[in-house]
């Protein structure tokens, strides 16, 4: 069975790279032992709230800030951190070669109802400044909290997934994860649909047509509302998942954010063999032009990227 350390041996000379990789490893495995008795611990609710005994309780979304803040803060190898929790980014003391984007805890409305979780991770050189395309990303990885505890990771090679076993350790359980190339999958949140564009619109209507439809073969809907659950599906059994930019949602430019959502999926997507695009570009071409900028997110098996973008083409 290979190990994380043996993997990222194999991956990258970089040690400081790899450093980075177990820190933020590090970090997860110790939420996940936070998130396991979290109701318990009244943990759940929102920042504020008092638990069970009558204790404040910080809210998960604190709570694992604070933790990846801890692991990255006592790593040489990073001069920032960027994080979905906090307004400005973190200058760390020490000159690491490596930049950190992180959405600690996605998903964390999903909490309250024991529903997977996870935390999302970027890696950039710190030689190319806060807002780097996507494309630059050195390592980009993401935890799903679930049944099991996964890690999907990308550094130079094939996109690995992880499982935390019993004793802290990370083993290897796919060696290189593939998206397949045609699904019957799409995961859109429909309850948006009064906000959708005319080829998000488009799209899903051709889709739920079925077998008599335009696209000829039937489909079924996924959205668990946590984006991890939602992009390992698809990284294990394909799929095509949409958070596009609608009515609401134009004037802030979509609803996910660039640098630690969308750009980490994407990669990890393109890398096991997807598409990824905003509808009009490649995520991963998108020049940032703040920390938390938001864009639209299209991505997942090759041959319905490539429809929802004939569908954007078109006007
Ligand atoms: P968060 O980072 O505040 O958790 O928000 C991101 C989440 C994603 O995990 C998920 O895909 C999306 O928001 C769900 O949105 P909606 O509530 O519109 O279904
Ligand atoms: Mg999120």
């Amino acid at each position: 069975m290979t190990t994380l350390a043996q993997w990222l041996t194999a991956e990258t000379d970089d040690t400081a790279l790899r450093s980075v990789v177990v820190s933020m490893a590090g970090a997860s495995a110790e939420l996940a032992d936070v998130l396991r008795v979290a109701p318990i611990a009244g943990q759940t609710g929102l920042a504020g709230h008092t638990n069970v005994q009558g204790e404040a309780q910080k809210a998960l979304d604190v709570i694992s800030n604070d933790v990846v803040l801890k692991h990255l803060q006592a790593n040489t190898a990073v001069s920032v951190l960027i994080s979905e929790e906090l307004d400005d980014a973190v200058q760390f003391e020490n000159q690491g070669a490596f930049i950190v984007a992180t959405d600690p805890l996605d998903g964390s409305s999903n909490l309250d109802v024991n529903v997977t979780v996870g935390t999302i991770f970027s890696v950039l050189p710190s030689a190319g400044g806060l807002l780097q395309k996507g494309r630059a990303q050195r390592a980009a990885g993401f935890v799903a909290y679930g049944p099991a505890t996964s890690l999907v990771l990308r550094i130079a090679g094939a996109v690995s997934v992880f499982t935390l076993d019993d004793k802290g350790e990370w083993v290897q359980v796919v060696v290189a994860a593939k998206v397949p190339e045609t699904t019957g999958e799409f995961a859109i949140n429909t309850a948006r649909e009064r906000f959708w564009d005319a080829a998000t619109l488009g799209y899903v209507k051709e889709s739920v047509a079925g077998e008599t439809g335009p696209a000829g073969k039937r489909y079924n809907m996924r959205w668990v509302g946590s984006m991890v659950a939602d992009i390992l599906r698809i990284l294990m059994r394909g799929g095509i998942f949409l958070y596009p930019l609608d009515s609401e949602t134009v004037s802030k430019g979509g609803r996910l954010r660039l640098l630690y959502e969308a750009n980490p999926m994407a990669w990890l997507i393109e890398g096991a063999g997807g598409l990824s695009t905003t509808g009009r570009q490649g995520i991963l071409d998108v020049e940032p032009t703040g920390i938390h900028q938001r864009v639209p997110v299209i991505l997942g098996s090759a041959e319905e990227v490539r429809r929802v973008e004939t569908w954007y083409a078109k006007g």
